[in-house]
């Protein structure tokens, strides 16, 4: 294996993922590039069809404005998302994604995606923001648009980037392996568009034993956007801002439609709604405790309140919202009709995207009209794209962003030639599926520029490209060399496999970093012992084996997993605040304090010392 075959494509512009993002780039790059005579590549670590965060499908579009009809405006998106992250976050990135998102949703229309209508020809919408769509299809509909505009010939799919191909401080490609055939893969790219998504299995999920693996965020999303930015040098914003959703509990099904669209309470086992008993709680939390809706991690915060003093299980009331809806429709036999209705739109809710929830709901002979259904808090996640905010530093645009924030390019890291879109860029949260898709269009036009501005040929460092390959590949030579010492090959002296080394990982951050058995509680002392641990955790990442091409990737995706990790802890050790008391609590440290952490925490790791720094950096409002 060693000696596995090398293969070197050379492009212009190199898209990494295969995403919402990526897709929304593709079509948007493949546009300029045609009058440029550029070449654009994409390469996905699955296959573009069904890859990322939308595989399953959605059961609603969460970010559309709606300018045209006039109800809402750019700047009450972005006073939505400011308010639902208290606060932290770039208005001219947010701001860039919302005025541009609608045409992002009518072209999901136009290529075939069925977006729910009224009888007046209407948009259904799920709340103000959000539309209800049949998408159990939306990624195959979104894929074949990418994959029209770059042609077959530019995709590359069950390739798996490592990481960043670099000329001193200007990235120049990427670097990575097949995961089906025994190629190394080097892409020399002019510019790279990142958009390798979210991190999700960072932490112990709850799903453990016979449910492993099962999360809400897409599993194979392991932190490649993170650690592909990191290792470039990338200032990164945002590492403490982790989403933790609530979701149905064991089967993470989503409860949007059911607050929003069917206005359902959440109770607990006493039949309180914390909502309304725990409102006083809100007050500690103001300006941001006061805002109509309240924030997700508010709502999660009131909730978690009420598990910690033993007041579970936490019930979503699906037979009160349904009968409650059907009740309101006239006669006995409108309601029955109704029911009916409801009951059927609630089974698509969860068949469009979250199918092992209608799975579980049938496995316990759940009707959701007869009775309600567990949720509860999931286990934390790095998602830019949701309610999240982890990702790159990026350029704002150059029309809206104050001097401050803006480097030239929208949405290019702090990296030349590094873009980066969806959850890979930072502080610009509620972008969700179309704003994800926006933004790739917004960063690969920009790119598209920079590349037309930076057109020289890149230079190449040999030595580089082969350290790199030793370094990827060594897992595979650890197994050739050590796998006979044992006779299970999963217990051996010599290495660690990489299942055990994410339970690892998954253990010091549960334990030490505020995950789901700790109650999302942490402090100084325990972040300071995690980051110890993580230490030792990363020597022996060296030792990691791998016995095929699968396994190489679970090293890979697990090393990405533990950068993403040390970032995070770094950053919530850096904010002597609690912001956000239902993703993270800092125990020592439990108020918000607007006036010294009313900032964002960014940070770099600093490859020629390896070496990493944590900073603050103002926040610059551009909506009153
Ligand atoms: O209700 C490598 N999301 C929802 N968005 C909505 O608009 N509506 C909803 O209803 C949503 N809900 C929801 C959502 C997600 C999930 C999982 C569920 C429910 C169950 C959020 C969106 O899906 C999300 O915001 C976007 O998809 C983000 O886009 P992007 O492009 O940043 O990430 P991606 O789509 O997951 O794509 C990542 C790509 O990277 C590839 N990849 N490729 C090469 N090498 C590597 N090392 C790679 N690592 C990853 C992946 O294969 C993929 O192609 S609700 O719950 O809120
Ligand atoms: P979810 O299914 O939780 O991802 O929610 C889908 C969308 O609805 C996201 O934009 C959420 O922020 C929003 N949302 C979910 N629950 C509520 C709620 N109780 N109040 C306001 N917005 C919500």
């Amino acid at each position: 294996m060693a000696d596995m075959k090398t293969e070197v494509v050379e492009t212009d512009l190199l898209i990494v993922g295969g995403g919402m993002a990526a897709c929304g780039a593709a079509v948007e790059a493949a546009y300029w590039a045609k009058q440029h005579g550029l070449k654009v590549t994409l390469v996905d670590k699955a296959a573009v069809d069904r890859s990322g965060a939308v595989a399953m499908g959605l059961s609603a579009i969460n970010q559309y404005v709606g300018i045209k009809d006039g109800k809402n405006t750019v700047e009450d998106y972005v006073k939505y998302v400011r308010s639902d992250l208290m606060g932290i976050t770039r208005e001219d990135l947010v701001y860039n994604i919302a005025r541009h998102v609608d045409s992002t949703v009518h072209l999901f229309e136009k290529w075939g995606l069925p977006i729910w209508k009224d009888a007046e020809g209407n948009y259904v919408h799920e709340g103000r923001w959000q539309l209800m769509i049949n998408g159990e299809s939306y990624k195959v509909v979104v894929a074949e648009a990418a994959k029209n505009a770059l042609g077959a010939e530019n995709i590359y799919e069950r390739i798996f980037i490592v990481g960043p191909l670099m000329d001193g401080d200007v990235c120049v490609g990427a670097v990575g392996f097949s995961v089906r055939e025994e190629k190394f893969y080097i892409f020399k790219a002019k510019a790279v568009l990142v958009a390798m998504g979210g991190a999700v299995h960072v932490f112990k999920p709850r799903s453990s034993g016979e449910g492993l693996g099962r999360a809400w965020y897409p599993p194979w999303n392991s932190g490649s956007s993170a650690y592909f930015t990191l290792k470039a040098g990338a200032e990164m914003t945002c590492q403490e801002v982790r989403f933790i959703p609530v979701r149905f509990k064991d089967a993470y099904g989503p409860v949007g439609a059911w607050f929003l669209l069917f206005k359902s309470r959440a109770t607990n086992g006493m039949g309180g709604d914390y909502m309304a008993e725990r409102r006083d709680e809100l007050e500690k939390w103001v300006p941001y405790g006061k805002v109509k809706p309240v924030p997700a991690n508010l709502r999660n915060w009131l909730m978690m309140l009420d598990v910690m003093d033993g007041k579970g299980p936490i019930y979503m009331r699906t037979e009160e919202a349904i009968n409650k809806i059907a009740s309101e429709s006239g006669d006995e036999k409108a309601a029955k009709k109704k029911i009916k209705e409801l009951e059927g739109e609630a089974w698509e809710d969860f068949l469009d995207m979250t199918i092992s929830q209608a799975i579980l709901w049938a496995g316990t002979n759940t009707a959701p009209e007869e009775k309600p259904s567990e949720i509860a808090a999931a286990e934390p996640y790095f998602i830019g794209s949701h309610s999240g905010a982890s990702g790159a530093w990026v350029s704002g645009p150059k029309d809206l962003a104050p001097q401050e924030y803006f480097w030239g390019y929208a949405n290019m890291s702090t990296v030349p030639g590094i873009f980066c879109a969806g959850d890979a860029s930072g502080a610009s949260s509620h972008k969700f599926s179309s704003g994800s898709h926006a933004e790739g269009r917004i960063a690969a036009k920009a790119a598209i520029d920079y590349i037309m501005d930076h057109p020289d040929s890149r230079k190449y460092d040999q030595r580089q490209i082969d350290a790199l390959k030793a370094e990827i590949l060594k897992p595979l030579e650890m197994f050739e060399q050590f796998g006979k010492a044992s006779t299970d090959p999963e217990m051996n002296p010599n290495y660690i496999k990489p299942k055990m080394f994410m339970f690892r990982l998954q253990k010091i951050m549960d334990e030490y970093a505020g995950g789901v058995s700790s109650q999302f509680k942490t402090s100084k002392a325990l972040l300071e012992k995690g980051l110890d641990l993580l230490q030792y955790l990363k020597e022996d990442s060296a030792k990691l084996a791998a016995e095929d091409l699968h396994e190489l990737m679970r090293c890979w995706e697990n090393i990405h997993r533990m950068w993403q990790a040390e970032a995070h802890v770094r950053a919530i050790l850096f904010r002597e605040e609690t912001r956000w008391p239902g993703y993270y609590f800092r125990a020592d440290k439990p108020s918000m304090d607007e006036k010294d952490w009313k900032v964002f925490v960014n940070m770099k790791w600093i490859p020629k010392d390896n070496k990493w720094e944590v900073f603050s950096k103002p926040i610059i409002s551009i909506v009153n």
